[in-house]
C-alpha cells in the first residue's frame, strides 16, 4: 500500500560518523551506538528502507535490546525533558504527556481491507459504528500520503526488532517497529522481547511490519506541550491485516503507539488466529491452586479497567489458596494435539492503570513497580515517590505533591492528581506472583474461560454457561460501564462482546462464528465458560461484594466445577452455585440472595436491548446460533 508512494530501495541515511545519531535540532545528544544495519535480513532491511524513504529521518538506529541501550535511551529522554526521575524507586521514571494524548483513540483506529465487510458487519442504521471502523485501501493510501512524507525530519528512526510470546513457542510472532519516539522504544523494551536474537526470525519476511511516528518533524512549527511530541488532530492508527501491517501516526501513548500490544497482539493476531485456527483474546491468564491440590488455569476477559490486572495478581482471602499470574491483558490460545486448549501470554510486561492500585487492592503490582518502571501521567511526591488516587495512606507527613501536568497539587483538590488513565509500564519478571510456567513455550492448559464486566444491577456474582454455544452467546452479550482507557466518558453501559469491541481485527460476526466453530471440532476438550460480576451495587450505590482477594471464593467454585462437582443449580440465565457451595464465611453483611438476583423485568430489558444491539450492529452477520441462544433465553425469562 504505502509502498506505492515513492521509489524504494534507496540507501539508508547514515548517522554522521563522529556523533552517532543526531537527536533533533541542535541537540547535543548521547551516542546510542546501535547494531549494524547490515545485520538485518533482506526483507527487514527493505522494510527499513521503505520507512526511511518515506519518513526521511535524520538517522537510523537498530535497537539491540542491551542494557547500555536502555540507559542511553533514558539519558536521551531526560535530556529532552520527557522523563523525570522517581528517585524513591529504583530505576523508575515518569513521563507527562500532552493532555491531548492520554488514551487510546478508538474513533481514529481503523482496519484496512478491500471489502468493508471483511472488517466490519453492515453499518448500523443510525449512530456510530461500534464494532470497528473500516478504511478503504485508497483512503488509507491518501491518509498515509497526507501524513508520513518527511514526518521524521530532524528525528532519528529507531528500528525495533521484537517478538511477542516466549522463544520457541509455535504461537510466538516476530515483528519490527519503526518509530521516531524513544519513549516508545523504552516502553517496547519492557512490554516485548526486543533484541538482535529476533533477527533470524525475520529472515523469510514473515514478520509483522509496524510503522509509527509521533508526527512532529523538526524544526517544530509550534511548541510542544510537556515536551511531548504528538499530532492529535491527525492521529490515525491503521491496520492492514492482509499484509500483517500496522501504521500509526500522531500519538505517542499506550496502545496507539506500543504497536505490539493492542494493534499486533489483538487486532492483527485475531485475524491470524481466525485464519490459522487459534484464538487471540483480550484475556488475563492465571493459575489457581486449592489447598488440596490440582492447579487450574483460567483465562478471563474483562473490558479495559475492570480489574484484570488486580485479578491476575490477586492474593486470595481464602486460607490455603494461591493465585499465580501468567498474564494480565492478552492471551493467545490454541488446542494442542491432545485437544487441550493451551495459552501463552504474548507480552513481557504490564501496562497497568495506576489509579486504584494500592497495597490493599494489589500488593503484587505495588511490588512490581518498585523498580525498572516507566510511569506515565501519574503524580509525584516531594520524597520522590509516584502518587495516584488510592495511595493517600502511603504519603509520609509533610509530602507536597505535583499532579500529572507537573503542577502543585493538594489532597482534596477537585481534579485528580493522576490522570484516570495514567499507567505503569513494568517488567512481568518483577512481579512476585508470576507463575513458574509463565514463559513456558507450550503455554498453560486452560480449563475455564471467564467473562465479566461492571454491571451495577441484575447480573449475578457468577454463573456458568450451559455449554459452548451458550458460552459464546454469554461472551457476545457482555456489557460494562465505560472506563477512562479510551476517549469515552461517564458511567454509560457499553456493549463489549468478548471485551474485544475496540480490538476486533476482522468482522465481529465472523469472529463469533470462529468461536462457535471450535465447538464443532472433534476431539477438543472445551473449557467451561463462566460469567462474573464483582460490581453489583445496592440501591444506595454501595458495592454488594467485597471483591479483590475475596474473588478467590468465586474462583474456588469455578475450580470445583472444573473438578466435576455437582454443586450448581439452574437459573434462566445459567448455572449458579448452590447456596452452600459458595464460601461466604466471614463476610458480614454479604448475602447470597443479593448476589444472585432474579428479576424478570431486568432480564426482559436486558434481552430486549441485546436484540436491538445485535440487529443494529451485527445485522445479518450475527451467527444464527447466537440468535437461537437469545431466543432460548427470552423464552426462559418469560417463565420467571
Ligand atoms: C488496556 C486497555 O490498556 O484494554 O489494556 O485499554
Ligand atoms: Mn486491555
Amino acid at each position: 500500500m504505502y509502498r506505492a508512494l515513492g521509489r524504494l530501495g534507496g540507501r539508508l541515511p547514515r548517522p554522521p560518523p563522529s556523533r552517532g545519531l543526531t537527536w533533533g535540532a541542535g541537540g547535543s545528544a548521547p551516542h546510542l551506538g546501535g547494531a549494524d544495519l547490515a545485520s538485518l535480513p533482506a526483507a527487514a532491511r527493505r522494510f527499513v528502507e521503505e520507512g526511511v524513504e518515506l519518513c526521511r529521518p535524520s538517522g537510523v538506529h537498530l535497537c539491540d535490546g542491551s542494557k547500555e541501550e536502555g540507559d542511553a535511551l533514558v539519558a536521551l529522554l531526560r535530556e529532552q525533558g520527557v522523563l523525570h526521575p522517581v528517585p524513591k524507586y529504583e530505576n523508575c521514571w515518569l513521563a507527562r504527556t500532552d493532555p491531548q494524548d492520554v488514551a487510546r483513540v478508538e474513533s481514529r483506529t481503523v482496519l484496512v481491507t478491500e471489502r468493508e465487510r471483511d472488517s466490519v458487519p453492515p453499518a448500523p442504521p443510525s449512530g456510530e459504528p461500534q464494532l470497528g471502523r473500516w478504511l478503504s485501501p485508497r483512503a488509507f493510501d491518501q491518509a498515509v500520503r497526507q501524513r508520513f512524507p518527511a514526518c521524521m525530519s530532524g528525528r532519528p528512526l529507531f528500528v525495533v526488532p521484537f517478538r511477542m510470546g516466549p522463544r520457541g513457542s509455535g504461537l510466538a510472532r516476530a515483528a519490527v517497529q519503526l518509530t521516531d519516539s524513544p519513549y516508545v522504544v523504552a516502553s517496547m523494551r519492557i512490554m516485548t522481547h526486543v533484541g538482535l536474537d529476533v533477527l533470524p526470525d525475520l529472515q523469510g519476511g514473515d514478520f509483522v511490519r509496524c510503522l509509527h511516528s509521533v508526527g512532529r518533524p523538526l524544526p517544530l512549527t509550534e511548541p510542544l506541550v510537556s515536551n511531548w511530541p504528538c499530532d492529535p488532530e491527525r492521529t490515525l492508527i491503521a491496520h492492514v491485516p492482509d499484509e500483517r501491517r500496522i501504521v500509526s501516526f500522531g500519538s505517542g501513548y499506550g496502545g496507539n503507539s506500543l504497536l505490539g500490544k493492542k494493534c499486533l497482539a489483538l487486532r492483527i493476531a485475531s485475524r491470524l488466529a481466525r485464519d490459522e485456527g487459534w484464538l487471540a483474546e483480550h484475556m488475563l491468564i492465571l493459575g489457581v491452586t486449592p489447598p488440596s491440590g490440582r492447579k487450574v488455569y483460567v483465562a478471563a476477559a474483562f473490558p479495559s479497567a475492570c480489574g484484570k490486572t488486580n485479578l491476575a495478581m490477586m492474593q486470595p482471602a481464602l486460607p490455603g489458596w494461591s493465585v499465580q499470574c501468567v498474564g494480565d491483558d492478552i492471551a493467545w490460545m490454541k488446542f494442542d494435539d491432545e485437544g487441550r486448549l493451551r495459552a501463552i501470554n504474548p507480552e513481557r510486561g504490564f501496562f497497568g492503570v495506576a489509579p486504584g492500585t494500592s497495597p490493599s487492592t494489589n500488593p503484587a503490582a505495588m511490588a512490581t513497580v518498585r523498580r525498572d518502571t516507566l510511569f506515565t501521567n501519574v503524580g509525584l511526591g516531594s520524597h520522590g515517590e509516584p502518587f495516584w488516587e488510592g495511595l493517600e495512606s502511603l504519603l509520609p507527613p509533610g509530602t507536597s505533591l505535583t499532579d500529572w501536568h507537573g503542577r502543585p497539587w493538594a489532597l482534596g483538590s477537585p481534579q485528580p492528581c493522576a490522570h484516570p488513565n495514567s499507567r505503569f509500564c513494568a517488567p512481568a519478571a518483577n512481579c512476585p506472583s508470576m507463575d513458574p510456567a509463565w514463559e513456558d513455550p507450550r503455554g498453560v492448559p486452560i480449563d475455564a474461560i471467564i467473562f465479566g464486566g461492571r454491571r451495577p444491577e441484575g447480573i449475578p456474582l457468577v454463573y456458568e454457561a450451559f455449554g459452548w454455544q451458550h458460552g459464546v452467546f454469554v461472551g457476545s452479550a457482555m456489557r460494562s460501564e465505560a472506563t477512562a482507557a479510551a476517549e469515552h466518558t461517564g458511567r454509560r453501559l457499553l456493549h463489549d462482546p468478548f471485551a474485544m469491541r475496540p480490538f476486533f481485527g476482522y468482522n465481529a460476526g465472523r469472529y463469533l462464528a470462529h468461536w462457535l466453530s471450535l465447538g464443532e471440532r472433534r476431539g477438543l476438550c472445551l473449557p467451561r465458560v463462566f460469567h462474573v460480576n464483582w460490581f453489583l451495587r445496592d440501591p444506595s450505590g454501595k458495592f454488594l461484594w467485597p471483591g479483590f482477594g475475596h474473588n478467590a471464593r468465586v474462583l474456588a467454585w469455578i475450580c470445583s466445577r472444573v473438578a466435576g462437582e455437582d454443586n450448581a443449580k439452574e437459573m434462566p440465565y445459567g448455572l449458579v452455585p448452590k447456596e452452600e457451595a459458595l464460601d461466604l464465611r466471614g463476610l458480614p453483611g454479604v448475602s447470597y440472595r443479593h448476589l444472585f438476583p432474579l428479576d424478570r423485568s431486568f432480564w426482559e430489558r436486558e434481552t430486549r436491548e441485546l436484540r436491538t444491539y445485535y440487529q443494529e450492529n451485527f445485522g445479518e452477520d450475527l451467527p444464527r446460533e447466537v440468535m437461537d441462544q437469545l431466543e432460548a433465553l427470552e423464552k426462559r425469562v418469560r417463565k420467571i
